[in-house]
């Protein structure tokens, strides 16, 4: 199942660039092996202390021409996990090298400069919601040119950032969605309730984490009906969400209500570098600690290729790929019984 579930062609659409960064890319710019090892958390850490361990990406990304390379190599090692198709997302910065417009540009030309036939690559812009509003807007108004400049690439917009500080504004997401592009929102990372409600009234395309919503996740009855009417895709990060203590453990992660519910989701990394883990290792997770089969691993690379923002023709293109693939490498021979080789 380990080499299946590496092999299968999977759909990454929740990625922070940095926090993506590999060991190897922090060590080539120079990052000391301390900060190495704090931002490669393999242990427990805390939703609190995770949001520091960023500062040292940061560094490494301050300069065009790192920043430029990191992110051509954060989607080689994606590419090389065989994630067919990737939204990257990362919140538009500026540095004393850097203006907020060059980082965005020099991403863009890495993701152009790496896309081939292996790996299909799209940005998701990200708002920091402990930004000022007024900083917001500024964002926004950053994220709406380049959406402009650059509609196949710049897909959507993300609100991510320390859940614990700073506010959801929803004039940003309603401007935002006007200016066609789709939201997706970190949501209900903590337990929150009455900021999900008003996430839920926007209704993003897509939701992060969703971890305090079903009642038995400390959400409660309403919230989760109203979830079930909604059925917005969730983005899970389980890793993430074990490592930040947010998840008691893989066994009693909410993805279980999900699954039980019948309600769409997807699997993500969140942040490899940070986390330490893989999308082919989220899925072999998902198989051993839910016992999924083959044909159940490959139907979530497919559903969640749906709730990719990804272009109709984009989208065509790639499920006739995960088709193939799937004629390939599984067998059905007799309904209901599959063999899967
Ligand atoms: C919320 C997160 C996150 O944008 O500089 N980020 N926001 N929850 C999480 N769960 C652990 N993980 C990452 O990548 C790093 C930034 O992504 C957001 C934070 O704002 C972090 O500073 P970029 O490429």
């Amino acid at each position: 199942m380990e080499t299946f579930c590496s092999k299968l062609p999977k759909i990454e659409l929740h990625a922070h660039l940095n926090g993506s960064l590999s060991r190897e890319t922090l060590k080539k710019f120079g990052c000391a092996d301390n900060d190495i090892l704090e931002y490669n958390q393999a242990k427990q850490t805390t939703l609190d202390q995770v949001f520091d361990i960023f500062k040292i990406a940061h560094q490494a990304t301050s300069t065009k021409q790192n920043l430029y390379e990191s992110t051509v190599k954060v989607i080689e090692e994606f590419a090389s996990d065989n994630v067919i198709y990737l939204e990257l997302r990362t919140t538009p910065r500026k540095e004393a090298d850097m203006t907020e417009d060059e980082y965005v540009e020099t991403v863009i030309k890495a993701l152009l400069d790496s896309e081939s036939s292996d790996i299909m690559v799209k940005l998701i812009l990200s708002i920091d919601r402990r930004h000022t509003y007024d900083q917001q807007v500024e964002t926004l108004k950053t994220i709406i040119k380049y959406k402009k400049l650059y509609p196949d690439v710049v897909r959507g917009i993300d609100l991510s950032g320390d859940p614990t500080k700073g506010a959801f504004f929803r004039d940003i997401f309603e401007k935002a969605r006007r200016n066609e592009l789709f939201v997706a929102m970190h949501c209900a990372e903590i337990k929150n309730d009455a900021e999900v409600m008003e996430m839920f009234d926007f209704k993003p395309d897509r939701l992060g984490h969703a971890t305090f919503i079903h009642p038995d996740f400390q959400g409660s009855a309403e919230l989760w009906e109203l979830y079930t009417k909604l059925q917005i895709p969730v983005e899970f990060c389980l890793t993430s969400n074990v490592v930040c203590l947010t998840s008691k453990s893989y066994q009693e992660h909410h993805v279980r209500e999900w699954m039980k519910a019948n309600m769409p989701f997807c699997l993500s990394t969140d942040d490899k570098g940070v986390f330490d883990t893989t999308l082919s290792n989220e899925f072999r997770i998902v198989q051993q600690t839910f016992s999924l089969n083959k044909e159940e691993l490959w139907k979530i690379s497919k559903n969640t290729l749906s709730y990719s923002f990804a272009t109709d023709r984009d989208k065509n293109v790639l499920n006739e790929k995960l088709d193939k693939w799937k004629l390939a490498n599984i067998k059905i021979l007799k309904h209901p019984y599959y063999i899967c080789l």
